[in-house]
């Protein structure tokens, strides 16, 4: 496991190989010399001191319960956002100018200090979320963090290349390499938990009410494992292998292209769905245990008396729903004037305790279908982290802890097919209980099926974004050859060679984030 005192790691640009896998590296060397290039004719006589960097993920399997107070299992994928950054020794103003590769897109911008009680101002009006607000908030979160009169100015030119709006988990990507790069100018060493913390805190200023698995992943992912990360009691990340079966087990990501803008939509889909687990943990927590919770897994922990999750507690609260809730409020959800007979509170009792934090707009709210979504969830991650313990520890799933099964391929078969089928149980729900996913993510997962995925689901918050498959490692060619003739042809014909391989790729479990210093 992961330690709470680990640091960063921290290396010379001539040690980048440790960071990406060995296809990529003559990439990379190109990418960070050209950043290095950039930079200086950005800034005439200047040159980065260091660059921080931070990936993105995909999340193999926990959707939509790292807020509810579940563990997750995803991995980090190799695309990333790096920040050069240079330091104005002796600036007295804190000046900060940031500039990105991508000049068309995103427009640079400079602010000063305010001090201590504002730093710098973030505003997230309704439907706007410019860039420069996702830097603004890992700055922020660092210098509220240190609380320090005189931070250092910085120069900082930004080159990422995760997809946005995808699922990868860009935005978080980038805080978590903006907060690094904060705190290394400002010559701060704080632990990985420490980045993670204050990344999670401060990317809710962007006006999101997220959970912390994106920025967990991008912090203390390793190389070739996935990432079984908890919150409660308290944030830990336990690096686990995947299982090595025969043939090798592969990850594809396919992108819908269906571009979610999670902070736009966040009243009627993201903060309204965090709302919805909320106000079923309030229910639950009432009527089983006499007490307010604020997340699903209070009630958990509640129900099995300890601060551990187990798979007996989540069948027992699944099916306790079932009885639980009338099946026109099971089909329907509630409206306002429902629940306040439900959770015997007055409308503005749930508006201030529930509907204010976050703006969100809803005429009804789907507390089974939506606790029903993150327990049986948060039972699939349990199920999945299992088989891949057990092959990691003895090279045997539970099911295969037998030799013939092992000689003769049966084991491996099995593995794949119960990860397979976690996967797929996954997406169903998201589909129909979380209502997350939309037409074209479900058509992709369909094709993506008889392309020849033992398992496929969307990843990340949905409503558009990639899916990821778990594939035979020897069919991933034919795999990608599948989906782009039967979705990508017919449905963006126009897409060029390189779209299309930024659209569908085979990725393994990168290496977290890290700090690169330049000669
Ligand atoms: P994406 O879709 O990558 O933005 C979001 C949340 C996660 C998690 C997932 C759904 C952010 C930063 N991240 O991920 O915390 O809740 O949705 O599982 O918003
Ligand atoms: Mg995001």
């Amino acid at each position: 496991m992961s330690n709470s005192t680990d640091f960063i790691p921290i290396l010379p640009l001539s040690s980048i190989s440790q960071i990406y896998p060995p296809p990529n590296i003559d990439a990379q060397n190109d990418r960070y010399r050209t950043l290095i290039e950039t930079f200086r004719s950005f800034y005439p006589n200047r040159s980065p001191k260091f660059i921080s960097r931070a990936p993105g993920r995909v999340n193999i399997i926990g959707e939509h319960i790292d807020y509810a107070g579940f563990g997750v299992l995803p991995m980090a994928i190799s695309r990333d956002v790096l920040v050069a950054v240079d330091v104005f020794e002796d600036d007295k103003d804190g000046r900060v100018l940031i500039a990105n590769v991508n000049q068309e897109k995103y427009k640079s911008h400079n602010w000063k200090f305010e001090g201590k009680d504002k730093i710098v101002e973030i505003v997230v009006e309704e439907g706007v979320c410019n860039w420069s607000n996702y830097f603004k908030c890992g700055y922020k979160g660092i210098l509220q963090h240190l609380d320090t009169d005189n931070p250092k100015g910085m120069c900082c030119l930004v080159d990422g290349v995760v997809p946005s709006g995808a699922g990868l988990s860009s935005s978080s990507a980038f805080v978590c390499s903006v907060a690094l790069a904060t705190s290394r100018a400002n010559n701060e060493n704080l632990t990985k938990k420490q980045i993670t913390e204050i990344s999670i805190e401060s990317e809710r200023l962007c006006g999101m009410n997220t959970g912390g698995m994106d920025q967990t992943a991008s912090i203390f992912s390793q190389n070739e494992h996935a990432l079984y990360i908890q919150f409660l009691p308290t944030l830990t990340a336990m690096p686990i292998k995947l299982p090595s079966i025969n043939p090798p087990i592969a990850f594809v990501i396919a992108n819908s292209l269906v571009t979610a803008d999670k902070v736009v939509t966040a009243p009627i889909h993201y903060n309204l769905r965090v709302v919805e687990t909320k106000l079923a943990a309030y229910d639950l927590g009432i009527t089983l245990f006499g007490k307010e919770c604020v997340n699903l897994r209070q009630v958990c922990d509640l129900h099995s008396q300890t601060n551990e999750v187990k798979a007996s507690n989540l069948e027992y609260l699944s099916e306790f729903l079932e009885k639980h809730h009338p099946e026109s409020n099971k089909r329907d959800g509630y409206s306002l004037d429902e629940l306040t007979k439900l959770l015997n509170l007055s409308e503005s009792e749930i508006q201030a305790m529930f509907l204010t934090k976050f703006p969100v707009r809803a005429e009804k709210f789907h507390l089974y279908k939506r606790s029903k979504h993150v327990f049986d969830e948060a039972l699939r991650v349990l199920r999945f982290y299992e088989v891949c313990l057990a092959n990691e520890k003895n090279g045997f799933c539970d099911q295969g802890a037998f030799e013939g099964l092992r000689e003769n391929g049966i084991h491996d078969q099995m593995t794949f097919e119960s990860l397979g089928r976690l996967m797929n149980q996954s997406h169903k729900s998201c589909k129909e209980l979380f209502d997350c996913s939309c037409e074209e993510l479900d058509k992709l997962v369909e094709i993506c099926l008889d392309g020849g995925a033992v398992g496929s689901r969307l990843t990340g918050a949905g409503w558009g974004g990639c899916t990821v498959s778990l594939i035979r490692e020897d069919q991933v060619e034919s795999f990608i050859q599948h989906v782009i003739a039967n979705y990508y042809k017919p449905l963006f014909p126009h897409l060029t060679k390189k779209q299309l391989d930024d659209a569908i790729f085979a990725t393994r479990p990168g290496c977290g984030a890290a700090i690169i210093v330049c000669p």
